[in-house]
């Protein structure tokens, strides 16, 4: 038999998410299932076993509760280790790592710019020198998929948005674990505001890296210029990973970017149409540079973030439009990075099993 190049062997692992509406309660028993590697909630009413204290395994993302009330399950088909890091919280299997960070945000004492980083840059640097420290110690390299939920995404302290300030934290970890320039280390990503409460990271890494994928459409947002921060934000726009079998996209949140310019501000509907236009070009350049099956819209499953939750029927009319009806569209309310952006949509192809349970 002749290997092939680039491919894992054959009994690679498999990695896949789900989606569950758990009882009240289930969600510990879940967590314990064999192959979870990790357990999503954005519910703000979650409850933990005994005295409240959260299972290992689950973790819960400080949204506002408006949205779909579902859980994200990510799962192996290998055998699960769970451990700690620092502050991560990880399983891991032979070929798969689930991890999640959340660090509080200390209230440093301000007006010592320049001496004194802001503390949300700080957190950021932490939390994704701490995600490289253990993918390196590990030996899982490859950064797949990162979301990651900025306290008062919007706000102002220190005289600059948390967004921008986290970008400062998130770059400098990169460029301090020799992971820039490389475009190759650069993950798919998500970012949104959380309400009040820590910074929380959550990724997916592998024995192997995946293939970074841009939108022609966009300037690649780690060549941003400096009127949106700076430093630029580092993520790709889609990471392509074939694990043999199984051929995994993974889409970055999308907005309504050209360029590098916001378009459409103030409109909803326009706003979601070119997030999907933009989706459908990342499609396209996935099917240009990647060997393997061609992926179309149809084949995605979607999770939406609305800014204003009550716009949910508008967006929902232009996503029906434009994907079947059998494709999963999860939505849930959130704040996003700009503040003139109303909805950012992430997508995968590739990995989901099951549908909704
Ligand atoms: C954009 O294209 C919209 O900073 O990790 C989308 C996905 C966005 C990820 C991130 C930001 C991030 O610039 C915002």
């Amino acid at each position: 038999m002749t290997p092939r190049a680039n491919a894992l062997p054959t009994d690679a692992g498999e990695l896949y998410y789900s989606y569950a509406r758990p009882a009240d309660g289930a969600l510990p028993s879940l967590s314990r299932q064999k192959g979870v590697l990790g357990i999503i909630t954005f519910q703000t009413g979650f409850v933990g076993e005994g005295d409240g204290a959260k299972p290992e395994g689950i973790l819960q993302i400080p949204l506002s509760g408006r949205g779909d009330d579902l859980c994200e399950l990510w799962k192996t088909t290998q055998p699960v280790l769970a451990g700690t890091f620092g502050d991560i919280t990880y399983r891991c299997s032979r070929d798969f790592l689930f991890g999640s960070i959340a660090l509080a945000v200390a209230d440093l004492p301000a007006g010592n710019h320049g001496l004194i980083h802001p503390p949300l840059q700080n957190a950021a640097e932490l939390a994704y020198q701490q995600i490289f420290s253990l993918l390196d110690r590990h030996g899982y390299p490859g950064l797949l998929r990162i979301w990651n939920f900025v306290p008062d995404i919007n706000g102002v302290s220190h005289g600059l948005e948390h967004y921008r300030q986290f970008n400062i934290g998130r770059q400098d970890a990169f460029l301090a674990h020799s992971r820039l320039p490389s475009r190759q280390n650069i993950p798919a990503a998500s970012a949104l505001g959380s309400v009040d409460g820590p910074l929380v990271v959550y990724f997916l890494a592998a024995r192997r890296n995946s293939v970074a994928v841009e939108n022609p459409r966009q300037i690649s947002a780690y060549h941003y210029p400096q009127e949106y921060g700076p430093s630029s934000p580092t993520f790709s726009r889609a990471g392509w990973v074939d694990l043999g079998q199984q051929k995994i996209l993974f889409i970055s949140g999308t907005a309504s970017i050209i360029g590098h310019q916001t378009r459409h501000g103030g409109n909803v509907a326009a706003q979601a149409r070119e997030s999907m236009a933009n989706i459908a070009a990342v499609v396209a350049e996935t099917n240009r540079v990647a060997a393997g099956s061609p992926y179309d819209l149809n084949d995605l499953s979607y999770k939406v973030y609305l800014r204003q939750f009550t716009d949910l029927p508008i967006v929902r009319a232009e996503l029906d439009r434009l994907v079947t009806p059998k494709a999963p569209i999860f939505y849930l309310q959130a704040d996003i990075c700009r503040a003139d952006l109303l909805v950012e949509i992430e997508a995968t192809a590739g990995v989901l099993r099951g549908g909704m349970a």
